[in-house]
């Protein structure tokens, strides 16, 4: 067994909890050791803390699988692995849903865990072979490059930065064999389709297709191979990323896409040329009409009828479309023509609408692909859900989406607090264990700053959105800075003019992991996210199958829409609050990714860099929290059930009349195991996990006779 206080290899303690001294410097040097000896792994009770290796350790192979699957979690060193198999049995043996909530900073490791977690799973199940299964496990696995490439781009901190959450759910049957699942998408970084901040790029699929499409293809899209020709492809001054192989990954994606079935050939070929419509869509630009009207003219007409011929709608309605609106007031429909400004604006607000509406349609097809077969036989199946999303981020200039993904990051620390800190002390008050209580932050104070009605941000964001008359960005932080004065977390220039750091259009949130200023330009137009009916006409009557299929609501006439959609803000915090809530029903595996430096180098542990994240991931409490409290926890009746055949006493039933929780403690002191637990008021507490480990060889080495005895009795019947 691989678990213990002493450390005879040099590769520092596996377990934080067995630190001599429990402080900052002596975890931070513990994971620092173990990263210069390639041990990237350490855990936390359960918790796993990952260190991103930035290199190919060789620790993911099917030896390494067949070393850790069925396994107890102590019996190995730390590994992704463990806790997947953890996941995987808990699920199994218990019937429980499981989910694992994987967090951590932008290049932590999220992502890559979350496809080891997958290859893993796959890797373990349905030994029999079965063609469904395989199926379903192909899809589950393929889909990941797909998702990939149009939800992941290159940032600042990130070559391969999710640009999106995602949350995908696997259904396993009762053999424990996966037989589908389903993936939800949160928030899609879609202004990222217009506009790339220096050294940063596009989604990645847009460089697939200009890098890897043969000739043909191109030729067919009126594309060349050069994506420097194109302002949505090169703003950022990167559009090549050495870690990176576009024509390759285009080959991958080409091949994922023709093995799941919801995609035809058709769909395959309309999806590239909607990418191929909105490169050119880039290119369109806008000059000043020369009569007195405004109107504008549009000066790449080559890149408009390209554009159109890629949507599959005419030049005429396109260009009308983009130089001009119609609007129903007081009654009337009139035309309003567009001044430069407004051409672009919705230019670009049409990119943004066509991508994500592709985004969420790709995303529902690989849904249809691993939907589960209404079978009665699945209809019980258990659940191992995998969250992987965007980390919290800090950029040279950060807007609404930055603060929607820092929320988010708010929330799920929220929901390990809750779980993992809060509920383990209240657990040991509600049940009588005496206990030292431990000091944390809270970070529930930031949620609220954010979420709670009417004075949180996004409520002071919608009534802005809402109100009538000139309400504009600046407007808008007016009127955070009236209501959040004296909120410990927000500040803004105008409340601290001394603080030259920021701007007088940003303010600053002191979120749990950092202070992150943002700027307020924008934040109402994104909110309010509105795309004029005339776009969504134009597009509902392409001639392209599915361009049209996005665009369902451009039915309806002008006349016949005046109701206000919800607001971007509102609709992310729903879908944050229906996440949490469908985490919280479920067991949850935590994994806790750590950057070790910014640079991606496999060789530098930056301590500055890695103290800080250990200091907000809440880990040393999490240490603390643990080292004072038990390892595990168990109902009477549960343990009574799981247990009762290692001791002769309460084999084949305790004595009647007994209470549970004395069988529980003649099991365990038959095993000489009762030292190491304490009893609570419903449940029994174990201190070390050394001790489950006993009990289950125990469980093990006794099934034999217990099939025996059940082979005689059923004999006797008979
Ligand atoms: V973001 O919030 O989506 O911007 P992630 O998802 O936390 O971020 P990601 O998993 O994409 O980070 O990891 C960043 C890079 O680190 C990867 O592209 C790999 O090059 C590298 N990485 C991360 N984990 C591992 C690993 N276990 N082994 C090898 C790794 N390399
Ligand atoms: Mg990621």
């Amino acid at each position: 067994m691989s678990y213990g206080g002493h450390d005879p290899n040099g590769y520092g303690v596996e377990d934080l909890v067995l630190l001599s001294t429990i402080d900052l410097k002596s975890v931070v040097q513990n994971l620092q050791l173990r990263f210069q000896k390639g041990r990237i792994y350490t855990y936390i009770g359960e918790v796993l803390v990952a260190v991103n290796p930035y290199r190919q350790l060789g620790i993911y192979e099917k030896s390494t699988v067949d070393q850790y699957k069925g396994r107890e979690i102590y019996e190995r060193a730390p590994h992704v692995f463990a806790i997947a198999d953890a996941a995987y049995r808990s699920m199994k043996r218990f019937g429980r849903d499981s989910c694992i909530v994987i967090s951590g900073e932008s290049g932590a490791g999220k992502t890559e865990t979350s496809k080891i977690i997958m290859k893993y799973l796959a890797a373990i199940t349905n030994v029999r072979q079965q063609g469904e299964i395989e199926r379903v496990k192909n899809v589950l696995l393929r889909s990941n490059c797909i998702l990939e490439a149009f939800g992941c781009a290159k940032t600042t901190r990130n070559d391969n930065s999710s640009r999106f959450g995602k949350y995908m759910h696997i259904n396993f049957d009762y053999d424990g064999d996966p037989v589908g699942g389903n993936i939800s998408n949160y928030l899609l970084e879609k202004s990222r389709v217009v506009r790339q901040q220096e050294g940063e790029r596009n989604f990645h699929v847009f460089y697939q297709l200009v890098n890897g499409g043969d000739d043909g293809l191109l030729r067919q899209f009126g594309l060349t191979k050069d994506a420097k020709q194109y302002y949505f492809l090169n703003q950022g001054q990167s559009h090549k990323v050495a870690s990176i192989n576009d024509s390759r990954d285009f080959a991958e994606v080409q091949t994922a896409l023709r093995s799941i079935h919801t995609f035809d050939k058709q769909d395959v070929e309309s999806m590239w040329s909607v990418i191929a419509g909105l490169i050119h869509l880039g290119n369109v630009r806008f000059i000043d009409g020369e009569n007195s009207s405004g109107a504008v003219h549009i000066a790449e007409k080559a890149a408009l009828q390209n554009a159109a011929r890629c949507l599959n709608v005419t030049p005429d309605e396109l260009a009308k479309s983009l130089s001009s609106q119609v609007v129903a007031a007081h009654g009337d429909i009139v035309k309003k023509q567009h001044d430069v400004n407004a051409a672009y604006y919705t230019r670009d607000a049409l990119a943004k609408a066509l991508y994500e509406r592709l985004f969420s349609w790709m995303v529902s097809k690989v849904n249809e692909a691993i939907s589960v077969q209404n079978s009665s036989r699945y209809s019980k199946s258990h659940v191992i859900g995998v969250l992987d999303i965007y980390g919290f981020e800090i950029f040279g200039t950060n807007s609404f989406e930055q603060l929607c993904i820092n929320y988010c990051n708010e929330k799920l620390q929220q929901l390990f607090i809750e779980l993992v800190l809060k509920q383990e002390q209240e657990e040991y008050e509600r049940e009588g264990i005496k206990w030292v209580k431990i000091e944390y932050f809270n970070n529930k104070v930031i949620c609220d700053l954010v979420e709670i009605p009417r004075t949180g941000i996004l409520s002071i964001l919608d009534e802005a959105c809402a109100s009538i008359g000139n309400v504009t960005d600046k407007v808008f932080l007016g009127e955070l800075d009236k209501k959040l004065k004296s909120h410990k977390h927000y500040t803004s220039r105008n409340l601290k003019q001394s603080d030259k750091s920021m701007g007088f259009e940003e303010f600053k949130i002191t979120h749990y992991a950092g202070d992150v200023t943002y700027s307020v330009m924008g934040f109402m137009d994104k909110n309010k996210d509105t795309l004029f009916q005339d776009l969504k006409r134009l597009l509902y009557h392409s001639k392209n199958r599915l361009v049209k299929s996005l665009f369902p609501d451009g039915s309806k006439s002008m006349a016949e829409v005046n109701r206000r959609p919800p607001t971007a803000g509102f609709l992310f915090k729903n879908s944050m609050s229906e996440l949490v809530k469908q985490l919280a029903q479920k067991e949850p595996h935590y994994i806790r990714c750590i950057k070790p430096n910014e640079e991606k180098n496999s060789n530098v542990f930056d301590l500055e860099r890695v103290e800080h994240q250990v200091r907000y991931l809440g880990l040393l409490e999490n240490v603390r929290v643990r080292r004072a409290g038990f390892a595990h926890r168990m109902p009477y009746d549960r343990f009574v059930n799981r247990y009762k055949l290692i001791c002769a006493s309460t084999w084949p039933n305790p004595r009647r009349g007994q209470q549970l929780k004395d069988s529980c403690m003649q099991i365990l002191e038959s095993a000489g195991l009762a030292q190491d637990c304490v009893q609570g008021r419903t449940k029994i507490f174990i201190r070390s996990p050394q001790t489950v480990f006993r009990l289950e060889e125990l469980r093990t080495e006794q099934l034999p006779n217990v099939i025996t005895f059940l082979q005689k009795m059923v004999r006797g019947v008979q």
